[in-house]
């Protein structure tokens, strides 16, 4: 809890109005988007996906789940005939063979064939998701103990993604459920374009996860690891992630907001950073135009 407080102190002290700045640029956009991405009290489910892969990975876990229900049914029925059949009292003298070269055949090559079949439906998702397509938005996400960093080199824009304290959920348009769920400032993508994120990690390894996405990626220092994701049109919105990775004291402290915007409000946006950062010229901690400080 020290360092906790050490790192919100140290982000507190780098001036507080230019931090604002940076946060007005994005509340009007936070003000026009649902939360679509966050979990539910109580809820047992998957997020609704919101692009292909999540929504191939809903699809794979709903047919599992139909194979795994009729194993569990068809092993509990065996079982239950096995305890009536067999007792003792009903089965006084039990068989005493070992072996039998069908059943053991059976029990071998149906299970294989039950697991090649899930392969069959499982790996195309896997390739799907870890062929990396060419993006139309590149992002770098950089895991930091304890918050993200965020980098969009080609717009040559660059901020940092810190936690809300409870006291500031409201002022960024948040309600008491989001605590540890929303930032500061977000990642701010166009739907219906791919998105290329770039992850990796500056201490130790974090993970990037936006479960509505269907998308995770270990934060490896050293490393750079990709995702890919492409929002549906119309599925604009704010999503929530969290740090996957156990990652130290304040592991549970770093979460990940991402706003899915349309793309006209995309372009809004980043030419609205570009303005501010002209307009004060200055490096604001929050947000950072490197290519024109260059
Ligand atoms: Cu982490």
């Amino acid at each position: 809890m020290a360092l906790r407080t050490k790192v919100s102190g140290l982000w507190a002290g780098l001036g507080a109005s230019l931090m604002a700045g940076a946060a007005q640029a994005q509340s009007s956009l936070r003000e026009t988007l649902e939360i679509r991405g966050a979990p539910e009290q109580g809820g047992v489910n998957m997020q609704d996906g919101v692009t292909g892969v999540a929504l191939d990975i809903r699809a794979l876990d709903s047919f599992l789940l139909v194979i795994i229900t009729a194993i569990v049914l068809f092993v509990t029925a065996l079982l239950i005939y096995t305890i009536v059949r067999h007792n003792a009292r009903a089965n006084p003298e039990p068989a005493s063979f070992t072996h039998n070269t069908k059943i053991e055949v059976t029990w071998t090559l149906v299970p294989l064939l039950i697991l090649f079949v899930i392969g069959a439906f499982s790996l195309p998702v896997l390739f799907r998701q870890q062929t990396i397509p060419d993006a139309d938005v590149l992002i770098k996400a950089t895991g930091y103990q304890w918050y993200w960093g965020y980098e969009y080199p080609e717009e040559g824009l660059e901020f940092t993604s810190i936690m809300l304290q409870p006291e500031e959920l409201e002022e960024y348009g948040y309600g008491p459920d989001e605590y540890r769920l929303a930032t500061d400032t977000a990642v701010v993508v166009p739907t219906g374009q791919t998105v290329v994120m770039q992850v990796t990690a500056a201490d130790v390894i974090h993970s990037w996860t936006i479960p509505a996405f269907g998308v995770k990626q270990d934060g490896v220092p050293g490393r750079l690891a990709e995702l890919w994701f492409e929002v549906a049109e119309g599925e604009e919105g704010v999503y929530f992630g969290q740090c996957s990775e156990l990652c130290g004291v304040n592991h549970a402290f770093m979460p990940i907001t991402v706003f899915a915007v349309t793309q006209e409000e995309y372009a809004a946006w980043l030419a609205g950073e570009a303005q501010e950062f002209a307009s004060t010229g200055t490096r604001a901690p929050a947000y950072t135009q490197v290519a024109a400080a260059e």
